[in-house]
């Protein structure tokens, strides 16, 4: 297939006005009807050509005479019509095969075919699976979906839209209508039939509309609903106060499904979700799966109008709505829970999934400027540096600023499919603000990075920064421009404290913004008493990997100082990387030192929040110390990172870690408060560290933990330990646990999950006992990717056993969920992500697996677009 080009975009030459369609529900096939009101451009004269994939045509219809062979043909990916005019009404009548439908895409089934319901996915290009139509997001229509089925076995029938009349039909069917009052793309389509069960709220909008709010789930889920629930209010409530945005149908549906390609599908008035992004409940969710439930539910929730109200023009734009909401959910899981530590898991998980795949053979700008496979883009870089360049934008224009544009952004792209450029235009307008040059950050794919260097010069009392940026070239971009870059900093004294800064005239508090635009500039701060520590780029405002000269000893200052808490945890990181390089020179004790000192202090301040505390006891993961080499062995970046963590946990002590354990696990409830959640957190960092240190004394613990534990998190918490250190009771914990959860497909995935972790040899040999696990199978994208995903992406010394085993297990899986489900297939084989930096050796492993299986016949165009742009 042709690459699709952002600079080849046309507006449609045929839109639809007006859409009904008809569905005659089965499980193993449905007749879908079509009535679509034409409209065509009259400066075009393009014929009309319909997307259609995978649809048995029973009849056509053009302004109500059927069509004689002769005046329509299929053509790859669609259909062609003769003789429409502007305001022509052509029906179609087509079949599609719900129960064969394993890619999941379109309308198929979940579950089993005797008690499983149907529901369709339609985001990016699933509707053309459903009826023939022009499937992009420029085409806006309006909606009017009639469902018949089967009263017993299709109970519930819901579709977008307001309900517009329901009723029986002979037989034992029956019939209901909805009808949307708002013009919406077709990736925006949704509807579910089966026997579900529900719980309902009523809510009345700022602006006075009566809502009802209703969580559809099967009956064995039903009950681990009502946290989502309270989370959906509290989105809505929010979205009015942080944004002024009003929900605007009476009803808001949500349903959960096992099966799902992603986390959730904003659809209108119907959002569907992965049960694991939606069911909560203690027994068997941790304390980071609420958090996701909440965030998740926001995030589908704010689409409505990031993405639903205001569209995309073209897929190229993605970030415009994904980026956005990222950045509106972010915000909105600040205000709920802590905003420092939102911001940490943030920027981790920027650094982890981000920053890889933009140094790498995937690396694309936020606004890609080509795609083969619109699925392939669903990707970090458009979601999490999306989201922070509209957090780069916010913060150049203040909050109520933001708002003003916000405001402006909404209002006059209502109802309009919208580009990049329309957003930085109305948050400009609003502000009088040229925010023009922000867009090359939109085009330029890499992760820049900024050089910083200060001199003081004691006898002028003058604080000179120099700051310099350099994006390295990749992604067919062989000479990158420098970008805007805020850089909100500090100076500090060797005190501890903030020192006021005098720049160019102006003085502000203790914190300014310098923003960086040209290859390399300096900045002159004025009347500074002493040489100062930087704290650069404080709360990470610019996604940027930071380079400045600090001595160990700087570094930890700020880690003991910084009030910024995300620069403190930086602080600690910088400092922690500066360790694992001198122990694997063998040089700078000094850092290895500095680090474990400085955080042995911070072990003993009692005032300092438990779950930041627990945040700075962890050193950066393997995958970001596998970046910053140029040559890659995993198997020693895990000893490394490992030999740190044993350092620091004999700097505290066994003594000391023994009785902070002991202490959290006293005050141990099942509560879900911050404090409560705090506490767990540290608890679980002091017992992993216990257990470098004393394995015997850990497990023990760990053994009582598993055994009393009021709540999952500490449930999955103990077993990992007792499967990693202890050898008996682990195994006899695992076995315990995957009985007890028989029935818990979320609570068996975290089982599948934790195991595919354990690292060393003999991972390949745990996956593969695994997948004989009566409970695995690939067609459950949830499953696949608990054991299969998590191999490959969290377990590096398995998947990248120095023999290419693992390559070569998880290469012949990849070509049978292939066939199965292209979208998860072409995410998994993500995980060869900088296989080229690899040491020789595995690398040539990694390089023969991926030939061969890109030479393969058959690909799908998702997985043969990552193999082929991974091997270029
Ligand atoms: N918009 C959907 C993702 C669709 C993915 C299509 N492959 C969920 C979300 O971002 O909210
Ligand atoms: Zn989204």
């Amino acid at each position: 297939s042709l690459p699709i080009r952002l600079a080849d975009y046309r507006a449609p030459a045929w839109r639809v006005e007006r859409v009904e369609l008809d569905f005659e529900l089965g499980i193993d096939a449905t007749e879908v009807t079509a009535k679509l009101l034409l409209r065509r451009d009259p400066a075009q004269h393009a014929p009309l050509r319909l997307d259609g994939e995978n649809l048995e045509l029973l009849a056509i219809a053009l302004d109500g005479q059927p069509l004689p062979a002769t005046a329509y043909r299929t053509i790859e990916g669609g259909l062609e019509v003769d003789g429409a005019r502007d305001g022509s009404v052509l029906e179609t009548r087509v079949r599609v095969l719900p129960a064969a439908n394993t890619a999941l895409e379109g309308l198929y089934l979940s579950g089993p075919r005797e008690t499983g319901f149907l529901l369709t996915q339609c985001e990016a290009q699933g509707f053309r699976h459903i009826t023939y139509f022009p499937d992009r997001p420029d085409v806006q229509s309006s909606y009017t979906v009639t469902l018949r089925a089967d009263r017993a076995r299709f109970p519930v029938l819901l579709a977008g839209g307001n309900p517009d009349g329901a009723g029986e039909l002979p037989g034992g069917r029956h019939w209901a209508r909805f009808a949307d009052p708002h013009p919406r793309p077709s990736y925006l389509f949704a509807l579910v039939a089966g026997r579900l069960e529900k719980i309902e709220r009523d809510y009345r909008t700022a602006d006075g509309r009566d809502v009802q709010l209703k969580i559809w789930a099967e009956a064995d889920a039903i009950a681990s609903c009502h946290y989502a629930m309270d989370a959906l209010e509290r989105s809505m409530r929010w979205d009015e106060q942080a944004y002024g945005r009003n929900y605007d149908l009476d009803v808001f549906h949500v349903v959960a499904t096992h099966d799902f390609n992603m986390g959730a599908m904003e659809n209108k008035g119907l959002n569907i979700f992965n049960t694991k992004c939606l069911l909560a409940d203690p027994d068997s969710s941790t304390d980071d799966e609420y958090r996701r439930v909440e965030a998740v539910v926001a995030h589908e929730y704010f689409h409505n109008w990031s993405g639903n109200r205001v569209t995309c023009r073209d897929w190229f734009q993605l970030s415009l709505k994904e980026g956005f909401t990222v950045f509106r959910e972010q915000s909105f899981s600040a205000d709920m829970n802590s905003a420092p530590l939102k911001r940490i898991e943030d920027v981790a998980l920027l650094r982890r999934a981000q920053f890889p795949e933009d140094a790498g053979p995937l690396a694309h700008p936020v606004r890609p400027a080509e795609y083969r496979e619109i699925n392939n883009f669903y990707t970090a870089t458009v979601y999490e540096k999306g989201a922070e360049l509209v957090r780069m934008l916010a913060g150049r224009l203040g909050a109520e600023g933001f708002r003003r544009g916000t405001d402006l952004y909404f209002s006059r792209n209502d109802g309009r499919a919208a580009t990049i450029e329309d957003f930085l235009a109305a948050l400009g307008e609003a502000n009088g603000i040229d925010l023009t040059p922000y867009l090359a950050w939109y085009g330029q794919a890499g992760t820049p990075r900024l050089k910083a260097h200060g001199e003081y010069d004691a006898a002028r009392r003058e604080y000179a920064l120099t700051l310099a940026q350099y994006t390295p070239p990749g992604a067919g971009q062989p000479h990158k421009q420098a970008l805007p870059i805020p850089v909100k900093l500090a100076l500090f004294g060797a005190d501890g404290r903030m020192l006021p800064l005098h720049l160019d005239g102006q003085t502000a508090a203790t914190e300014a913004v310098v923003v960086l635009t040209e290859a390399e500039q300096h900045f002159v701060f004025r009347d500074v008493a002493e040489r100062p520590v930087p704290s650069l780029l404080r709360g990470f405002s610019a996604p940027v990997i930071l380079e400045c000269d600090y001595t160990p000893a700087e570094l930890a200052l700020l880690l003991g100082h910084d009030p910024d808490g995300f620069n403190r945890w930086e602080a600690g990181q910088q400092l922690a990387l500066r360790a694992c390089d001198a122990l694997r020179d063998d040089a700078d004790p000094q850092a290895v030192a500095a680090w474990c000192d400085a955080l042995a202090a911070l072990f003993d301040d009692a005032q300092l929040d438990a779950a930041l505390l627990a945040d700075l006891l962890t050193p950066p993961g393997e995958i970001e110390l596998a970046e910053r080499e140029s040559v890659v062995d995993p198997a020693r970046i895990h000893a490394l990172r490992q030999q740190l963590q044993r350092r620091l946990a004999a700097r505290i002590g066994g003594g000391k870690l023994d009785a902070r354990y002991r202490a959290l696990a006293a005050q141990s409830t099942a509560a879900l408060d911050a404090a409560s959640q705090a506490s767990r957190r540290l608890k679980q960092r002091v017992l992993h560290l216990l257990a470098l240190l004393d394995p015997a004394s850990a497990c023990d613990h760990a053994a009582t933990q598993y055994r009393d534990a009021p709540g999952m998190t500490d449930r999955l918490g103990a077993l990992a330990v007792l499967a990693r250190h202890d050898g008996v009771r682990g195994t006899e914990s695992l076995a315990h646990y995957r009985a007890r959860y028989a029935n818990d497909p979320l609570a068996l995935d975290k089982w599948f999950a934790l195991q595919a972790q354990l690292p060393g040899e003999g991972a390949l040999a745990r996956v593969q006992a695994l997948e004989a696990d009566p409970a695995f199978t690939l067609k459950n994208p949830n499953r696949a990717r608990a054991l299969l995903g998590t191999f490959a992406s969290g377990n590096p010394t398995g998947f990248h056993r120095a023999d290419g085993a693992g390559y070569r297990l998880y290469a012949e899986r990849l070509l049978a969920l292939d066939a199965l489900n292209p979208q998860i297939a072409a995410r998994l084989a993500t995980a060869f992500n900088g296989w080229q930096r690899l040491e020789p050796r595995r690398r040539e492993a990694a390089h023969a697996v991926l030939a061969t299986l890109s030479a393969h016949d058959g690909l799908s165009r998702n997985l043969a677009e990552i193999l082929g742009n991974m091997l270029k």
